[in-house]
């Protein structure tokens, strides 16, 4: 793959082929999703969109203050407090870009030039949304370029925050920073105190190597302490083309694997049917030879045992076309008409039709999946190998 449209094009390709291999609801899902990450590949590069998460009342609209220099985002002290994302975007943000977060329904924005290149959206506390607002809070995280997680002194083990969020957030891990928030309120040697158990839980969560950054976004008294180093990470560290495509990349190769196993393309047979259905044949029809003593039933079992195991080996929505398509009426018209074949001697026309109706089937919907299994696979090399172009892991 040589750029990003062409992965999208082999992906569209493959999605297309998908139609009765993937059950429907997924397969819409993935439709849907790979369309969302077309328009979002269409300005990423441009601006790093950085999604500030983390706990209610752990300071992430103070810290988007601090960072901006300025108000731009209400705080209080009562829990929780903000309701709605809020962006705050570069004057000359590309129009995709803008029109990305206006897709993900954020209605609040301020503008800004202090920090060229850098949008950031403070979300609302993930502890505390509703239902609806928790799934658009979700679609920020994994509509944005990079995120920053923030936590505080009493917030930093939450359990509940960490298994619902952080753990399945972890193919962004590099795209992930952490800030632990209200240092001013803990001693020096607590806050390594705190960094290091709560780097070990990363670490065992898969965050290989988690960047923290112990701050003070809003000390009690004062200026925000120990924020040029955040500043300096999402001005320069975070490389925006670089951070953007490995986002990027994961999630369409997220979403390949998703359409993947619900086709379950990972298991399967092998070469392994060809040569099954030969040996059933074979057998079925020497059975059917007058005088051999094998009954037609006998014919009948051993042609749908073998559809039986095929199905089962394929699994899923193609195993059960395949049941569906070849079911026992099927076959025993099948075999009563093979054994008339039999009986007149042309035992080439019995394994003709036998070929016809069963095998040459049987076969097509197999390379069909198998074809589809082939361009999920070919996509999914597809999305790491541009993250090598991008010197991105693609996760
Ligand atoms: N001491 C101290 N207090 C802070 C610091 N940062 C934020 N706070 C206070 O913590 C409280 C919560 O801050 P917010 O910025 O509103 O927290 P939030 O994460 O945006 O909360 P939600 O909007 O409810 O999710 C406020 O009373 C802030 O003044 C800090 O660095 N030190
Ligand atoms: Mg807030």
């Amino acid at each position: 793959m040589r750029d990003i449209l062409e992965l999208f094009d082999a992906v569209d390709l493959m999605l297309g082929s998908g139609v009765g291999v993937v059950p429907p609801q997924e397969l819409e899902m993935a439709r849907r999703e790979v369309g969302f990450l077309r328009r979002r590949a269409a300005g990423a590069g441009t601006t790093l969109v950085v999604a500030l998460a983390g706990g209610t009342g752990t300071g992430k609209s103070s810290l988007l203050n601090a960072i901006a220099g300025e108000e731009v985002s209400s705080v209080s002290r009562l829990r929780p407090h903000t309701e709605h994302p809020l962006a705050w975007l570069p004057e000359d943000t590309d129009s995709t870009v803008v029109q990305r977060i206006d897709e993900l329904g954020v209605t609040e924005w301020r503008r800004h030039t202090r920090l060229p290149g850098v949008a950031v959206i403070d979300l609302p506390g993930l502890d505390t949304i509703a239902h609806g607002h928790r799934e658009q809070a979700e679609r920020l995280i994994a509509g944005a370029d990079a995120i920053v997680w923030v936590v505080d002194p009493e917030k930093y083990g939450d359990g509940i925050l960490h298994d619902e969020f952080l753990v399945p957030l972890v193919r962004y891990r590099d795209q992930t920073a952490f800030v632990l928030n209200k240092i001013d309120r803990i001693g020096e040697e607590d806050v390594a105190r705190i960094v290091a158990p709560m780097r070990e839980v990363l670490v065992a969560s898969g965050y290989e190597d988690p960047i923290v950054f112990p701050l003070a976004a809003a000390p009690a008294s004062g200026q925000p302490t120990a924020i040029g180093p955040l500043m300096a990470h999402l001005a320069t560290r975070l490389d925006t083309k670089q951070a953007a495509y490995g986002k990027l990349l994961s999630d369409i190769a997220a979403t390949i694997r998703m359409v993947g196993e619900a086709a379950r393309v990972w298991q399967g047979p092998g070469e392994g049917v060809a040569e099954r259905w030969r040996t059933t044949r074979e057998e079925a029809l020497a059975g059917l030879e007058p005088g051999v003593g094998v009954s037609r039933e006998d014919a009948i079992c051993r042609v749908e045992d073998m559809i039986a195991a095929t199905a089962a080996d394929i699994g899923g929505h193609v195993g059960d076309a395949l049941r569906s398509s070849m079911g026992t009426e099927e076959v025993e018209n099948v075999v009563t008409s093979v054994q008339q074949a039999v009986a007149a001697g042309d035992l080439a026309a019995a394994r003709d039709e036998m070929e016809a109706r069963i095998g040459v089937p049987m076969r097509e919907i197999v390379a069909r999946r198998n074809r589809f299994a082939a361009l999920v696979a070919l996509t999914h090399v597809g999305a790491h190998q541009l993250g090598h172009r991008y010197e991105a892991v693609v996760r």
